[in-house]
């Protein structure tokens, strides 16, 4: 018998809640060991979900990050709220991730009345001792963990364990996740977007895919970085092309680590007005 089958195998799903920022995509990288997940100093970098695989001797997580939940009301913020409490209704025991040092809020008083079991995930415990919450009996447990030092993982892995329900696994042991390598590489392009550009161009900036040509060595992509406004074109292409030009060198870079192979990248950039308000181009463009 194969451990996955054995009796008492668990697996389930584990879904990451919290409010922009609160360090959810990155504790998904640290727990599976992988960057599959982008991240940022900003707030609302994750726009989709993004399933993480994580295979254990005794039981299989099925972990989602979800894009921050928070209570404003434009649409494209709507969406994204609404994927993140999707997930957490489907899922077997929800996270609710809060900074060690962060003050309690709507979102999370919001995330806290969701159906048992919930566990209180304090993050970024390196920064300093947590702070205390209101009503922490209301969860089924209490972790501490800083994602960056990897402290605090494993328990909170056993204790996520614990709640789910007996099964055989879904996925193969070395299956990591289900997010198509093209929806993996444009979050690896719109990463370094957030991380080089100033502030107005990332929020309403995307990556379209137009072309993906991959043999035994090489793969060759030709993509579209999309902006809201023609003033945001000339921020991203930069003085006689040069910010696209060290935009798409990094990118290169990332993907050829990704991708373990060779990457060809033709990069360019396009005005797509306000498509963070058109639900079928947020739905095209795989945030939704
Ligand atoms: N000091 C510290 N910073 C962290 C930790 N985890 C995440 N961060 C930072 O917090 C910011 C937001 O992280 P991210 O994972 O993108 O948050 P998300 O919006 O909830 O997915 C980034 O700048 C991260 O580097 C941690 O364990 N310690
Ligand atoms: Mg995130």
């Amino acid at each position: 018998m194969t451990p996955e089958t054995s009796p008492g195998h668990r697996c389930g799903v584990v879904a990451l809640l919290g409010r922009p920022n609160a360090g959810k995509s990155t504790l998904l990288n640290a727990l599976l060991g992988e960057r599959i997940a982008i991240t940022t100093a900003r707030a609302q970098t994750t726009r989709a979900r993004m399933l993480g695989v994580l295979t254990r001797p005794a039981a299989q997580l099925l972990l989602y990050d979800t894009p921050g939940v928070h209570t404003s009301e434009r649409r494209f913020n709507r969406v994204m709220t609404d994927s993140a409490l999707r997930v957490a209704d489907d899922a077997d025991v929800r996270l609710l991730l809060h900074e060690a040092r962060g003050d309690w809020g709507e979102a999370e008083e919001a995330l806290a009345g969701l159906p048992a079991p919930i566990l209180l995930v304090r993050t970024k415990c390196d920064t300093g001792a947590p702070t205390p919450v209101p009503g922490p009996d209301r969860f089924a447990g209490v972790l501490e963990v800083s994602a960056r030092r990897g402290k605090g993982l494993e328990a909170l892995v056993e204790a996520a364990i614990a709640h789910l329900p007996e099964g055989p696994a879904l996925y193969p042991p070395d299956f990591l996740t289900d997010a198509p390598m093209r929806f993996l590489a444009a979050e690896q392009i719109r990463e370094v977007v957030f991380e080089q550009l100033r502030d107005e161009v990332p929020y309403g900036s995307a990556v379209e895919i137009l072309e993906w040509n991959e043999d035994d060595e090489a793969i060759r992509i030709r993509a579209n970085l999309l902006v809201e406004r023609d003033s945001h074109k000339g921020i991203v292409v930069g003085a006689g092309g040069q910010t696209l030009k060290r935009l798409g060198t990094e990118a290169r870079r990332r993907l050829t680590r990704l991708a373990g192979k060779t990457v060809h990248l033709n990069l360019w950039v396009k005005t797509d007005r306000n498509w963070t308000r058109r639900p079928r181009r947020i739905r095209e463009l795989g945030y939704a």
